[in-house]
């Protein structure tokens, strides 16, 4: 008596259903990496963004106090000189033909609240030794006022390390996130702010201004 054929069945081996599965969990991860890897590119896109637009405006807040302020009062006034801390008088009123000047006003970096420059992030805000745009009005008066411009100044200006070296070649030492360079009537400002994310990862840009000051 002859057995009945065996009937082929058609599907999938059960290796066949492993390749499969192996290949459609390696698509889905593809896809997920590449979704998150353009997510965090967007991510970082937009966080520099947003740094540089915050420090345009700081220098554009220091840059309108420079439209009056008058070229002999600023110091430092040596050429080539980068400094931190920059001091100017602004007209203040006319008696006759008389011209009264302001009491000094100082824009400057200044360690933030609870930082000391000492290579340690004291404050607990993930940046080390950072600093404020701090503007000053009657510098050292009774009348003295204080604005705090911008925070997350970074300690020291982009490309530069705290080395007693000039790593990015402006020929200043170790200069500060905030640098004022004045040759002949010629007020350049140069400020780099730093971010930090949820994951610690530190993002750093630099941006500079000139200004041209009357004479
Ligand atoms: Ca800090
Ligand atoms: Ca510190
Ligand atoms: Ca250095
Ligand atoms: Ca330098």
């Amino acid at each position: 008596m002859k057995l009945p054929e065996r009937k082929h069945l058609s599907g999938f081996t059960l290796i066949e259903l492993m390749i499969g599965t192996t290949v459609v969990a390696g698509l889905f991860y593809a896809i997920a990496t590449t979704s998150l890897s353009a997510s965090n590119t967007y991510d970082e896109t937009m966080r520099r963004a947003r740094l540089v637009t915050k420090a345009h405006k700081v220098l554009d807040r220091i840059s309108d106090e420079f439209v009056e302020a008058e070229l002999t009062t600023i110091t430092p006034a040596l050429p080539g000189v980068g400094a931190s801390t920059i001091t100017y008088r602004v007209p203040g009123s006319l008696a006759g033909s008389v011209i009264t000047w302001s009491g000094n006003r100082t824009i400057a970096f200044q360690t933030d609240a609870g930082e000391f420059d000492d290579g340690i992030d004291n404050n607990g805000d993930g940046r080390i030794d950072e600093g404020v745009v701090l503007f000053t009005i009657d510098a050292g008066l009774a009348t003295q006022k204080q604005v705090t411009l911008c925070h997350d100044v970074r300690s020291l200006l982009g490309g530069e390390l705290s080395n007693l070296g000039d790593d990015n070649g402006n020929l200043m030492v170790d200069e500060r996130g905030l640098v004022f360079e004045l040759t002949a009537n010629v007020l350049t400002i140069r400020l780099t702010l730093e971010d930090i994310d949820e994951d610690g990862n530190t993002l750093s840009k630099t941006v500079q201004t000139s200004v041209r000051i009357r004479n």
